[in-house]
């Protein structure tokens, strides 16, 4: 900056504190409040009033100003002119850009609906510029559905099957836990407002497993670490009924009452020895009867579950079965016992109000799975697909550097005759492929309602400053763009407050939202305690849809062993810590902490191929390859190594990221990406 334009020797005219919600993928969904001088917002700070929150904010998100006044911020319309992928862009004003999108929409629409296709995820998890104006938008032009599977949709299933919903322990009573498995879940990174209370929990004497295949910063800081193989999760599960069953460790009246299908379980699980299982995680038998004797024998006991390991093929299995383990022993019995997977259910949504499926008039357009979007652009029209896909409609999301299997995701977006609108607040790898860019507005310059799946509280988050340049909210696009293509419904001009007022059925009240900034649910103490499971019988169905079965990866040793020779090392991809997906990896203070592109290699791995510490190297299966810095660490275990983060292309040395190594398939339930289920080989590429 020039030393001129300092500021700070000028003091502001005007000063007020203004109450928002973290808008981002993250099981925290704090309170925020966001200081703002002279129509500028110049700090974001942790709500302290508001219990998970506690007055802190994570270091990514502190540094929401300066994303948010980022010199490279999109501030007006952009339109192609040069061929997709030059770069080359003019600023349009917005008539000319809205008119010119509306037109081609509508001339699409006319002929083939469902050639138009929204692509949106959680870039903001934001009620009313999720999916409110938007849905209704495309619901009225009867556009293709979108099965929003990316991230969540294995587990979320797998729980909803077997709790009956996405419900879980509040987040609150973890303090008072005596033993937390924290199981596919980097807290530390991912989950810090959950971490802050097992730190307190451990104060107070509890003691903290942690379930990963790779030692994370959160691993370093439990008293044990078991590094089990990626997508071992569901023998494991097994093997732990294995020993709660031979040494009866079992709560046999809550099993009794509150539970279904257990006696077919139960003989599956009795073929779970500790060797076997500790064979099928790469883990010893030990391992497995300590966790079984501390799990069964200590109380209260808790599992914070999380996403992390419902990446791979089994992973909806997976969840199935740890979702079992505290009925066997009666751990819900206790606040401070049970698990918590994802809080979302408990929120009461109204997502009829919100996204008015009504609009499709008895039409039934077919549905595009988000994950299979490489494979999906580049289909031709045919039975069991429907038209080929003309336009795509992109916001809250990066598919070009978070969708499996970049190599087709990016030939798809090329298609010179596929029409992409991208909203965003950058220059993304997918604004980079689209025909319009639109400036969408941040969380600071416009109005939402905030569930979280981590606790369970609503939130509000007030716009704190006026939209930045030409910059325009994802619901007052929409509404313009409806508008200018005729869609003559009422509900598609419905402003930002009546959105939010319409966004809960009950126990939230949007009048009190804006005055209490957050409003804890109504919700028992210990909401299974005495069964009560939101399911048709209200018990625990453990064997709904057929008996949880531990399901080996797509791509292992045992499924594949032709391609297992080749490809020897499994590779995980969980998220950088000062990264949120691929949200801030152009923040450069953030960049500049986590560095560059890595793939983490135990020495061993890293010995046998030649490859010292720093040295870059091409990692590679048959879907491609991506050029990193090998980084040989104690934090990867022998046979797995880890890239880091979902780092934008247009940052990896030959404009590659992880999801390069991707693939297409599916999990076992929920119809997710298999991100942490991949082989591949490592080479050195020069002498370090
Ligand atoms: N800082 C930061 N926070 C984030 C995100 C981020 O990118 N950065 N992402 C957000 C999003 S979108 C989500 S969905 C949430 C939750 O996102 P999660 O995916 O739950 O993220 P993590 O907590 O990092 O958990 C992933 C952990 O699971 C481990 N893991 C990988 N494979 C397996 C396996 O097969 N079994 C087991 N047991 N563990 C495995 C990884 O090594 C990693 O440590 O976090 C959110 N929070
Ligand atoms: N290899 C690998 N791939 C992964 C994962 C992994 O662990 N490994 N994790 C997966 C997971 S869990 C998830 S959830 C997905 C995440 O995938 P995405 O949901 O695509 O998340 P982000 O990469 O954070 O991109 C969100 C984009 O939305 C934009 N955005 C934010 N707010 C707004 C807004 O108000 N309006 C508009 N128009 N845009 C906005 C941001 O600028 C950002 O570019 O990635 C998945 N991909
Ligand atoms: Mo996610």
């Amino acid at each position: 900056m020039h030393p001129a334009a300092a500021p700070e020797t000028v003091a502001p005219v005007t000063t007020r504190t203004v109450r928002a919600a973290c808008p981002h993928d993250c099981p925290d969904t704090c309170a925020i409040r966001v200081t703002v001088e002279d129509g500028r917002a110049v700090k974001v700070q942790g709500d302290p009033d508001h219990p998970p929150t506690h007055g802190a904010l994570c270091q990514k998100v502190s540094r929401y100003p300066e994303r948010t006044y980022h010199p490279e911020r999109l501030l007006q319309p952009l339109r192609r002119v040069g061929p997709k992928g030059s770069g080359r862009y003019e600023p349009v004003g917005w008539d000319e850009a809205l008119d010119d999108i509306a037109a081609r929409l509508s001339a699409i629409a006319e002929r083939s609906p469902e050639a138009i296709v929204p692509y949106s995820y959680a870039g903001t998890m934001g009620l009313v510029q999720g999916e409110s104006i938007a849905a209704r938008f495309f619901n009225t032009l009867g556009a293709s559905r979108l099965d929003r599977t990316i991230c969540a949709s294995a587990g979320g299933e797998a729980l909803a099957a077997t709790y009956g919903a996405k419900v879980g322990m509040h987040l609150e009573h973890f303090a008072e836990s005596r033993l937390i498995l924290i199981w596919g879940s980097n807290s530390i990174a991912s989950n810090l407002h959950f971490w802050t209370l097992a730190q307190q929990a451990k104060r107070n004497g509890a003691k903290l497993v942690c379930i990963d295949p790779r030692k994370t910063e959160t691993a370093d800081k439990c008293h044990q670490h078991i590094a089990l193989l990626p997508g071992t999760d569901g023998a494991l599960a097994l093997g732990l009924m294995h020993e709660l069953v031979v040494n009866d460790w079992l709560d046999h009246d809550y099993i009794e009452r509150h539970t279904s299908g257990w006696p077919a379980l139960r003989e599956r699980a009795l073929a779970w020895t500790p060797e076997r299982t500790a064979e099928v995680c790469g883990i010893s038998p030990e391992e497995v009867r300590q966790l079984a004797r501390d799990y069964a024998t200590t109380r209260p006991a808790a599992i914070r579950l999380n996403y992390g390991m419902q990446r791979v093929r089994g992973g909806g299995n997976a969840v199935r079965l740890i979702a079992v383990l505290p009925c066997l022993t009666g751990a819900w019995r206790h606040r401070a016992g049970g698990l918590l997977l994802s809080a979302s259910g408990w929120f009461p949504v109204d997502r009829q109000a919100l996204q008015r499926p009504d609009l499709l008039r008895g039409r039934q357009p077919r549905t595009i799975n988000m994950s299979t979007i490489g494979d999906d652009l580049l289909r031709e029209a045919g039975p069991g697909f429907g038209p080929r896909i003309e336009a795509l409609i992109v916001y809250n999301s990066n598919p070009v550097a978070v969708a499996p299997e970049s190599a087709k995701v990016v030939r798809g977006f090329q298609r010179e005759d596929l029409f992409t609108v991208v909203l965003e607040h950058f220059m993304t790898d997918t604004a980079d492929l689209a025909d319009y860019v639109l400036p969408a507005t941040t969380q600071l310059e416009h109005l939402d309602v905030h569930t979280s799946y981590g606790h369970t509280y609503a939130l509000i988050n007030e716009p704190a400053v006026a939209p930045l340049g030409h910059a325009r909210s994802n619901t007052q696009i929409f509404r313009e763009l409806a508008a200018r293509m005729g869609l003559r419904e009422p509900c598609l001009q419905d402003s930002d407050e009546a959105v939010a007022a319409a966004a809960f059925s009950r126990d939230v009240d949007f009048q009190a939202l804006r005055q209490q900034h957050w409003i804890k649910l109504p919700l028992p103490e210990a909401p299974f305690a005495e069964g009560g499971f939101p399911t048709a019988s209200g018990r625990c169905e453990i064997a709904a849809g057929g008996l949880p079965d531990h399901v080996p990866n797509h791509e292992s040793a045992t499924t594949a062993p032709e391609l297992a020779r080749r490809y020897p090392l499994a590779m995980i991809s969980p998220p950088a810590r000062n990264f949120l997906n691929s949200t801030f990896v152009n923040v450069k203070s953030l960049r500049d902490i986590e560095g560059e592109p890595l793939v983490e290699m135990h020495p061993d791995d890293a010995a046998a191929r030649g490859i010292a510490d720093g040295q870059l190297v091409r990692v590679f299966n048959d879907r491609g390859e991506h050029r990193c810095t090998a980084r040989i660490s104690g934090r990867a275990r022998p046979g797995v190594v880890n890239g880091l983060g979902v780092w934008w292309r247009k940052f990896g040395i030959d404009g590659t990221n992880v999801n390069q190594l991707t693939h297409q398939r599916l999990t076992d339930i929920g119809r997710a990406p298999c991100f942490y289920d991949v082989l591949v080989e490592v080479r050195a590429e020069k002498a370090a």
